[in-house]
């Protein structure tokens, strides 16, 4: 499932590895929490946190990756940018460098991290701390110190119009907060404030955007149980904001966090987020994900549905994993894993019934024709399938038969005069029995 390529550097964080990956979660070989994403030179570039499992009932973060992508399809993996073993400030035993930033000022990038200070660093308890690097994906040089006078977590920068630079974050226990920057991008201007009139309760990792003149403050939010994605919006970067609603409700797999950011890029909007998926027995080793976000036309935010296809459109003559569905039949049908103590492996789908459908949408069939179709699969007991591709009423659909058998194999089946440019692909069981469906390819 995997293309990695791997490209000459002239320190270890370009080994780079570019993996195939237009649905959610968006990386799969490693746990990534808290998705900052920017556009940086006309490219879109994600800074997580990295999740890892240490076997502690609490968050393990030790390092920092940047992943890139221009498509929104192809992701790379730039590795590690920053290391808490070699920040001087940081603690290096409380593996605490949760949600980061990043944002450029005048040709130089600006990595927002927070860490649990070391006692002689002159903070205390969470801080947050900058390095500095002339590429979006780096090397990125960490200052000596953490920034003067934030206590807390979550940094988010946003530069107005006018050039003036905000920090915002979340004061542990003391809400959220945001201060002016001076130029250099490393030190508060002024006093942190409190952003006011939010609503009650657990909040944290601020993000500020701007569009058409309206500064939307969004924020994680516990509202009943777990934490859902919110907006308030004002007509100044450090508020007053009134309090708009949900941008995403909880999660309904209980994964306790979610965190956030919202960019354009290529004139659409994108909510990146994240949730559980790799791990849905231990809601601390978390995926990034990724879906669109739309606005109305009074300004207000869409509540964005998260989905498992993600916003990437797949090229058919890539392995389509089909499990990362738009849309799903409501009986004799379901996801795992491929190996459920190798959750990196990913998922397949299973038919277990008559008429059990799946689809996903956005397949680029492009303008040359395919010829056939491979599909991964594995039937014990023989079936039947048939693969329709459609675009509205334009559909052309074929069967093929899964010999029986308890390995894994790729059979290949004839599909000629398919609708050529984006179409949607449905599977689905013709008779009894069960086939499991690793991906399907079309050449
Ligand atoms: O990733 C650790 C913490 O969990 C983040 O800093 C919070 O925003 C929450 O996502």
């Amino acid at each position: 499932m995997k293309n990695v390529k791997v490209g000459l550097g002239i320190c270890f964080l370009l080994l780079s590895a570019v993996v195939a990956l237009a649905q959610n979660p968006l990386i799969r070989d490693q746990f990534t929490a808290d998705p900052t994403a920017r556009v940086f030179k006309g490219r879109i570039y994600v800074y997580p946190s990295h999740d890892v499992n240490c076997g502690t009932e609490w968050f393990c973060m030790k390092d920092y990756h940047v992943f890139s992508s221009e498509n929104l399809v192809d992701w790379t993996d730039h590795g590690m940018i920053i290391d808490q073993d070699k920040v001087a400030w940081v603690d290096a035993k409380q593996n605490s460098m949760w949600a980061p930033d990043c944002y450029e000022k005048d040709g130089k990038y600006f990595f927002y991290f927070p860490a649990i200070a070391k006692a002689d660093s002159g903070a205390k308890g969470m801080t947050v701390g900058a390095a500095i690097s002339d590429n979006p994906y780096g090397p990125f040089v960490p200052e000596e110190k953490p920034i003067r006078g934030v206590s807390g977590i979550d940094p988010n920068v946003f530069i107005d119009k006018d050039g003036q630079a905000y920090l915002y974050w979340a004061g542990v226990g003391k809400g959220l907060l945001g201060a002016r920057l001076k130029a250099n991008m490393l030190e508060l201007d002024g006093t942190p404030q409190t952003i006011e009139k939010l609503p009650e309760g657990m909040k944290e990792g601020p993000f500020l955007f701007e569009r058409n003149g309206v500064y939307y403050f969004t924020f994680p939010h516990v509202i009943k149980d777990t934490e859902a994605l919110v907006y308030a919006t004002g007509n100044n970067p450090l508020g007053p904001f009134e309090y708009k609603g949900i941008i995403m409700d909880e999660h309904p797999s209980k994964c306790w966090t979610n965190h956030h950011s919202i960019v354009e890029y290529k004139g659409q909007w994108y909510l990146f987020y994240h949730h559980n998926d790799l791990s849905p027995a231990f809601d601390k080793n978390r995926s990034i994900r990724a879906d669109r976000l739309f606005f109305n036309e009074d300004g207000t935010i869409q509540k964005v549905i998260p989905t498992l296809r993600g916003v990437g459109v797949v090229p058919a003559t890539r392995e389509i994993q089909i499990d990362r569905y738009s849309a799903i039949g409501e009986k004799g049908i379901s996801i795992e894993f491929l190996d459920g103590k190798k959750p990196f492996d990913g998922w397949k789908t299973i038919l277990k019934e008559k008429d059990a459908w799946i689809r996903f949408h956005d397949v680029d069939f492009g303008k040359k024709a395919v010829k056939s179709v491979k599909i991964k699969a594995m039937s014990e007991s023989g079936g039947s399938i048939g693969l329709r591709v459609r675009k509205g009423k334009a559909s052309r659909e074929i069967k093929a038969n899964i010999p029986k058998g308890i390995d894994w194999q790729v059979v290949k089946a004839d599909f000629r005069n398919a609708p050529s440019g984006i179409q949607d692909i449905e599977l689905f069981l013709r008779d009894s029995g069960r086939v499991e469906i690793d991906w399907i390819q079309f050449e």
